[in-house]
């Protein structure tokens, strides 16, 4: 934070790096990549020098590559050798612990700023706008069903920021990192670099053992709990009380999501559609857990205080959620950043937008 400060450069956190930086601090612009937010994938698209401190320049965050941040010097701190120039060429390698890196650049940087200091003002207000035109958002879906943001949202509202939050892989996985906000390093426990599937109730409880005096929320997809959720027994009979929020939307959201856009709805074995079988509540119940229901937006508040109260066994809710929701903004996979839409079929509206 000292750095940013500093610099008064503007500031994106990757999906693993979510809470490393303050989401409400007046620098920060988001989460950037394939489902990052307008002001932060355009941010690194657009600027003239990138400080990427221990960030490895995925394919979610660069799209095509050959289009990313044309215009951009690199500075590539990270512990890794490995990493410089994996995938992007880098004009500064700075190789070590982070901390030590940049408790060396802040001095550096003192010194030079005494000399000029460039101005940010242009570059501020473009990035504002972006920032307060397009935050990320979502409507509560026509038919009346529950929206999965919105459950996301509140879960991350009502424990607030002192608990931790894991999530399996998927659409609600894009969801916790974009509608819970997080202030504290180490709130954000996610599979972003391999995707694994079944990774939120393992992880949750590796965390809560880790930090039994915290609430500890696994906000796992229906096809994610189905991988894993026996480790609820292990939790059970030691104690560990974490709570599981399943996002129930009947489906494999994000492969049914790419099938809707690239494959013209054509779904395949995307449908978890299946009259309650496996019935979580029951399965919950019969690992020694609390097993929560909710169908209707205004019980969701409720049902989360509900699970809040519990702390002597662990909690699953299983929430029914609308199936189509979509994850926005996408850039879609092999484009480039440049192409980000807001919505299906919907681009910003750049000639609004001056830099
Ligand atoms: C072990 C494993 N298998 C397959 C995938 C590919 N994959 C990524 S997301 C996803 C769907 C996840 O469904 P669900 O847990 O219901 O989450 P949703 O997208 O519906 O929120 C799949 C199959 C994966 N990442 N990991
Ligand atoms: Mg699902």
């Amino acid at each position: 934070m000292r750095l940013a400060e500093l610099t008064g450069a503007p500031v994106v956190t990757t999906l693993m790096a979510r809470g490393a930086f303050p989401d409400s601090h007046h620098l920060h612009l988001g989460m950037p990549g394939m489902h990052g937010t307008v002001a932060a994938v355009t941010a690194l698209q657009k600027a003239d020098l990138l400080i990427t401190l221990g960030a490895r320049f995925d394919d979610r965050v660069t799209g095509k590559l050959s289009s990313f941040a044309v215009n951009a010097k690199v500075i590539h701190a990270d512990i890794d050798p490995a990493e410089i120039g994996k995938n992007r060429y880098v004009d500064v390698a700075v190789i070590g612990d982070l901390a030590h890196a940049i408790n060396a650049l802040i001095p550096a940087l003192q010194r030079e700023f005494k000399k000029s200091k460039p101005d940010l003002i242009a570059w501020w207000k473009f990035l504002s706008s972006l920032r307060s035109t397009y935050p990320v958002g979502y409507t509560h879906p026509e038919d009346g069903s529950v929206s999965p943001q919105y459950v996301i949202e509140r879960i991350g509202v009502i424990s607030g920021p002192d608990s931790i939050y894991v999530a399996g892989v998927g659409q609600h996985q894009m969801w916790a990192s974009q509608f819970v906000k997080y202030e504290k390093p180490r709130s954000w426990l996610n599979s972003g670099g391999l995707g694994t599937m079944g990774y939120a109730v393992p992880a949750a409880m590796g965390a809560k053992v880790g930090m039994p005096g915290t609430t500890v929320w696994a906000i796992d997809g229906d096809g994610c709990f189905q991988m894993t959720n026996q480790e609820l027994v292990t939790c059970a009979l030691n104690n560990i009380p974490i709570k599981v929020a399943i996002i129930n939307n009947e489906s494999l959201g994000m492969v049914r999501q790419w099938q809707t856009m690239f494959y013209e709805s054509r779904y395949s074995n995307t449908s978890l559609h299946s009259k309650r079988i496996p019935d979580f509540v029951k399965l919950a119940d019969a690992m020694g857990c609390a097993g929560l229901r909710c169908e209707r937006t205004e019980d969701v508040d409720a049902v989360i205080k509900e699970a809040m109260s519990i702390n002597d066994q662990p909690v699953v809710v299983d929430f029914s959620v609308f199936r189509d929701a979509m994850v926005w903004p996408m850039v879609a996979a092999g484009t480039s950043n440049d192409e980000i839409m807001i919505a299906r079929g919907l681009a910003p509206d750049w000639d609004s937008q001056e830099l």
